[in-house]
């Protein structure tokens, strides 16, 4: 309880701004796992010949397979040559992997050949059926080339071969082959100084509603969404309004953005409303739940009036959206939204604070002649049951002290206020 009430008035007298841990954010993109193809570089030999590699080919085409040296990377690499051809096609081929259903892969490959290839993917299903698809048809090259392809597999598939053929007379070299699982990378948030609200002035229209935003509610109320011709900056902002209301709440949300989790973000915008309203961040989380985190509430303004807060990104948050909530009935106007990386400002000079903790009543006899004389400011801790009563400050003034705390407009003069209070 001591506890509490410390806290309470800490709140009151404190002239340090609080930053609540906040919290606040995604691209994802293909990086592939461990290469799942056994020999990719055929560095491997077995007998003189390349390691878990088979030599194909059908139709009427004359095919030379060689296991020759220098390569992409290593001493080996592999080659086959087609020196007539009137159809079918040749290829040096790894054995067939295992893979898992409806999964995402990347086959690359590095390749020199003086025609055209083709690379193709062969599905074996359960039943032993075969589904083959082109994934790439690469350009003849001099110098190593890569090609790159990615695919997902079918839901009764079993295992897949991959075949990189030359259908045509010429010479094909291959080398680091590999066949990776697609894996999706951490998110990346835009650099700092980045305002990650979308069509933040609401200037840009997609028919009759804003582009990148969306109006959103829940529960029994009569919510009514507008996009109003009128704006604090520019001539658009949106309106929420709702005249009966039994549960819910309402607001209008930009597209959600990717965030880094554990990073701190800035939030604001400029409203007007005539009943308090709520700020939350809608947080959406990387295995796809979503979380809030509560940034304040919004007094009743009947003029433009900016709220911010500065909070963290949640652990595992990929993206967010900041959601201005209309939860009684009365209407509620944003407009100018920022949601940004927050930075330090930093101060240019060095700077101490002074604070005393409990009621003690030397905070008068001893520390206020001496910050007086060099016109020092200090935040005062107040509590009603520390130190003990004979060195404890009046109840009286404790009770003055507080009472001025709750009074936002003193916040800012509250050391010198409980100063003057002391003094008197
Ligand atoms: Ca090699
Ligand atoms: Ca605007």
């Amino acid at each position: 309880m001591r506890m509490a009430i410390k806290k309470l008035f800490f709140l009151f007298l404190t002239f340090v701004i609080l930053v609540t841990p906040l919290s606040g954010v995604d691209r994802v993109s293909a990086e592939t796992g461990p290469n799942l193809l056994a020999n990719g570089s055929a560095e491997n030999a077995t007998n003189g010949q390349p390691a878990d590699w088979n030599q194909g080919g059908w139709g009427n085409n004359t095919r030379t397979f060689s296991y020759v040296d220098g390569g992409h990377s290593g001493s080996k690499s592999l080659q086959v040559t087609v020196s007539s051809y009137a159809d079918g096609d040749a290829k040096w081929y790894a054995n067939p992997v295992t893979v898992a259903p409806n999964t995402a892969y990347t086959y690359t490959d590095y390749y020199k050949s003086t025609s055209p290839t083709e690379v193709i993917v062969q599905f074996q299903d359960t039943a032993g059926a075969y589904v083959y698809r082109s994934l790439a048809s690469p350009t003849a090259a001099n110098d190593w080339a890569q090609t790159m392809s990615s695919f997902t597999t079918p839901a009764n598939v079993k295992n897949v071969t991959i075949f990189h053929v030359i259908a045509g007379t010429g010479t094909l070299q291959l080398d680091d082959v590999a066949l990776n699982t697609a894996t999706v990378a951490p998110p990346v948030a835009p650099p700092a100084g980045t305002n990650l609200v979308p069509n933040n002035s609401l200037e840009t229209a997609n028919g009759a509603v804003p582009a990148d935003w969306q109006a959103g509610g829940w529960g029994t109320n009569d919510r009514k969404f507008a996009y109003l011709g009128t704006g604090h900056a520019g001539n658009r902002s949106v309106e929420v309004v709702m005249t009966a209301r039994t549960d819910g709440d309402a607001s209008w949300a930009f597209a959600s953005q990717p965030v880094t989790s554990g990073k701190q973000y800035t939030f604001s915008d400029y409203y007007k409303s005539n009943v308090a309203t709520e700020v939350d961040a809608k947080v959406t989380l990387t295995d796809g739940t979503t979380q809030f985190v509560y940034l304040g509430t919004a007094v009743a303004s009947s003029d433009w009036l900016r709220f911010e807060r500065t909070f963290t990104a949640p652990a595992n948050a990929a993206r967010i959206t900041v959601t201005h909530l209309l939860y009684q009935a009365g209407s509620l106007t944003t407009d100018d939204y920022n949601l940004g990386e927050y930075t330090i400002a930093g101060f240019s000079r060095a700077l101490v604070s002074l604070t005393f903790d409990d009621s003690w009543r030397s905070i008068y006899a001893n520390a206020l002649p001496i910050m007086k004389k060099y016109g020092l400011a200090c935040l005062i801790r107040i509590s009603p049951r520390s130190p003990p009563r004979s060195l404890r400050l009046s109840s009286a003034v404790q009770r003055l002290i507080c009472r001025l705390g709750r009074e936002p407009r003193y916040r800012t003069l509250l050391v010198r206020m409980a100063l003057t209070i002391l003094q008197s």
